[in-house]
């Protein structure tokens, strides 16, 4: 029988195939900057694979009377550590911040993806182990990344910001589903939490790589230039954003 749920993820798998046209396009279009396009492109391309997958049912299991979709788990896996990868590339922070975010992106994901299984107490013991996660990539993305980071323009900095903020706003209400959804409290049933988390997806991803392409001709700019750069790379230099 066909659900709403794979019907909503039937529209999530167009609409991030959709999403995935700006990067490949830039891909063609402006090969220097081809690492940046790789990453949005592979936001949106992973994605639309995910989709793909649940609109057919497949990957989809049943833990502790709980329905789990693995696609989900593993698309979130590779897809948010770009997002980030994305906006730490836009400050060109070095290595150790991407790491410290991504171990802390998947960490968090993992302790979701873990909670939705277990019972009892513990299980809400785990998924705020992931709440204290996404606290710290919160406070990486607000205040340690905007320290260390080198702008080479203006826009670039506007550009990080918008993402920057796009971003939080919108995975701080993951947690908040998974609350309400049948992974938590059970007060959305699979088919709306399947609409909702599509909304999200699709914000969150193809909105963002949207954005980003758009913006991506600030970077071509300062990559040419290469003026007004200026390195800050610790606490005690003035921050270049806030
Ligand atoms: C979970 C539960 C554990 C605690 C927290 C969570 C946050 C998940 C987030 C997911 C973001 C997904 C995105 C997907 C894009 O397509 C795992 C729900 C904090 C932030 C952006």
């Amino acid at each position: 029988m066909i659900s709403t749920a794979t019907t909503w993820a039937a529209v999530g798998a167009i609409g991030m195939a959709l999403g995935t046209i700006p990067p490949l396009w830039g891909l063609r279009n402006d090969p220097a900057r081809r690492t940046h396009y790789l990453a949005l492109a592979g936001v949106t391309g992973v994605a639309t694979v995910a989709y793909a997958l649940m609109a057919f049912d497949v990957g989809t299991i049943t833990a502790s009377g709980r329905v789990v979709s693995i696609p989900r788990y593993v698309d979130w896996l590779i897809t948010t550590p770009l997002i980030l990868l994305f906006l730490a590339m836009l400050g060109r922070t070095g290595r150790g911040s991407v790491l410290r975010l991504v171990v802390a992106d998947v960490v968090l994901l993992l302790l979701g993806g873990i909670a939705v299984v277990l019972t009892g107490p513990i299980r809400w013991a785990v998924f705020a182990g992931g709440v204290v996660c996404f606290g710290v990539l919160v406070y990486d993305l607000y205040v340690r990344i905007p320290r260390l980071a080198t702008f080479s323009n203006e826009r670039t900095r506007i550009l990080f910001v918008t993402l920057r903020n796009l971003t939080i706003a919108l995975w701080t209400l993951y947690p908040v589903v998974w609350v309400l959804a049948p992974s938590g409290l059970g007060l959305l049933t699979r088919d709306m939490a399947m609409l909702v988390i599509a909304y999200l997806d699709l914000i969150s991803k193809a909105a963002f790589v949207a954005l980003a392409v758009d913006g991506m001709d600030a970077i071509a700019d300062a990559d040419r230039a290469e003026t007004g750069a200026v390195r800050v790379d610790d606490g005690d230099s003035t921050p270049t954003a806030d």
